[in-house]
């Protein structure tokens, strides 16, 4: 898969995908995360990028043209998938457009920074808006990391043990069960006997079960369809 981020702060981009399981992802070749610095087509000599919005009103606004610019030079060179706006203002992500999104081939992300982009940017270009939850950051490009994680790692071959990204919480609509290793007693606390006993099937029904508790305790709204 390749991934491509439209960026006004690149800097903040470099590091997360630079540790562990999706530096490894890039190592094998599974997933290529190429980020473009917005500035770079800014207009003039200050290379603007934003400017005030028509009608007033506090906030800078992303302009259209070198966001269009720079959406032109990469559409010149590959087809996209998807193109996603990243914006507080869209439908919150979920494992489903995760498992969605690990299967494209090529994906370009556009990271929004203080009022936002031009509306014809959206009307013109993007395919799938995403925010991340029901608060605001200061820009895109955190969000745009998180829902790179959240679809790197289900790219086939990216976690060695295939079982662990199938069993997560969310995979299922449900929360994970609770987990142990050893030893299997610390300070008086012991691990549930049913998870020494051997009896796979039966941890299987305890895992479920554990599962769907800790669901209907924490997160009812997940059990509801
Ligand atoms: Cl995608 N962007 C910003 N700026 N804030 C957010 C978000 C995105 N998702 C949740 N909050």
């Amino acid at each position: 898969m390749r991934i491509d981020i439209i960026s006004v702060a690149p800097n903040l981009l470099e590091s997360p995908f630079n540790h562990s399981i999706i530096k490894r992802a890039q190592d094998k070749g599974l997933a290529e995360i190429v980020i473009h610095d917005l500035r770079k087509f800014g207009l003039g000599n200050y290379k603007q990028i934003d400017d005030t919005q028509f009608g007033g009103g506090a906030g800078m606004v992303l302009m259209i043209e070198p966001i269009s610019n720079c959406i032109k030079q990469l559409l010149a060179e590959r087809e996209y998938d998807e193109v996603i706006y990243m914006t507080p203002d869209a439908k919150t992500l979920n494992q489903s457009t995760a498992n969605t999104l690990s299967l494209k081939e090529n994906i370009l992300i556009l990271t929004g920074h203080y009022k936002g982009v031009d509306q014809r940017i959206r009307d013109k270009y993007i395919t799938k808006e995403i925010s991340i939850g029901d608060y605001v950051l200061t820009g895109g490009e955190l969000a745009a990391a998180v829902l790179v994680d959240a679809v790197v790692r289900l790219i086939p071959g990216v976690i060695g043990d295939e079982q662990s990204a199938l069993t997560d919480s969310f995979q299922d609509n449900l929360l994970s069960p609770p987990v142990y290793t050893r030893p299997a007693e610390f300070d008086g606390m012991k691990v549930p006997a049913i998870l020494l006993s051997g009896n796979f099937p039966k941890i299987d029904d305890w895992r479920s079960d554990q599962a769907y508790k800790r669901t209907q305790q924490i997160r009812p709204d997940l059990l509801d369809d």
